[in-house]
């Protein structure tokens, strides 16, 4: 852990100081999903325990904090007032700049850990599943897809994609770009893999 962060020990302060009781509760319940799945699947271990622990970093930061980090780390202007694309942003920016976090696949891992993104890393893609099918998920069909991610990542991945495609658009909330592009790269993925049989 040493080589990945500056100051471990104020990073994890930073983290319990943040986070609501619930959500640090799901910060640890992601880092024990990631390093399960990068396991599996030849993953960065260390990585994904870190990435998955500090993921959610920003996301109980208030409006006002969040539009002000938004502004200070230079962030796309489209975040502001948005805080359910803001938080993987700014929690990016916050390890990167407070805590000198230096690895770019560590960074982007919790950059995209909402929308996900085309051409993402196995370690991104780790992330980005293990967020949605950790031990404290409690939706109906969470054995499903964690027996799922456990066996095809590609597969999980494109589900819990169209799955949340599927649940935007029927809240009319907008999609993000990154979403569509991720779904429809990873679809592509998974039928070149099939047709390579
Ligand atoms: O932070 P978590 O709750 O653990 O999970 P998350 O970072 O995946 O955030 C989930 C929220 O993000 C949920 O309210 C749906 C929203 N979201 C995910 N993809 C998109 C999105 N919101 C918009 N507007 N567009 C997206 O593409
Ligand atoms: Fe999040
Ligand atoms: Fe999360």
């Amino acid at each position: 852990m040493s080589i990945i962060c500056t100051d471990k020990d104020a990073l994890e302060s930073f983290l319990r100081d943040n986070l609501k009781e619930s959500r640090y509760r799901h910060s640890l319940g992601v880092e024990d999903m990631a390093v399960r799945l990068a396991g599996l699947h030849g993953g960065d271990v260390e990585k994904a325990a870190f990435a998955g622990r500090y993921h959610d970093i920003a996301k109980n930061f208030d409006q006002d904090r969040m539009d002000e980090c938004v502004r200070k780390y230079g962030l796309d202007e489209y975040l502001l007032g948005n805080n359910a694309l803001a938080h993987s942003k700014v929690g990016a920016a916050v390890l990167e700049h407070e805590f000198g976090v230096t690895d770019e696949d560590i960074l982007n891992a919790v950059r995209f850990h909402t929308t996900a993104r085309k051409g993402m890393s196995l370690l991104e893609q780790i992330v980005f599943t293990a967020d949605v099918v950790e031990d404290n998920r409690t939706y109906s069909d969470l054995e499903y897809y964690q027996q799922l991610a456990y066996r095809d990542l590609d597969q999980a991945s494109l589900e819990i994609l169209e799955y949340t495609c599927g649940d935007l658009k029927e809240k009319g909330r907008e999609i993000d770009t990154d979403t569509i592009e991720a779904r429809d790269w990873i679809r592509e993925k998974i039928k070149e893999k099939n047709n390579g049989k």
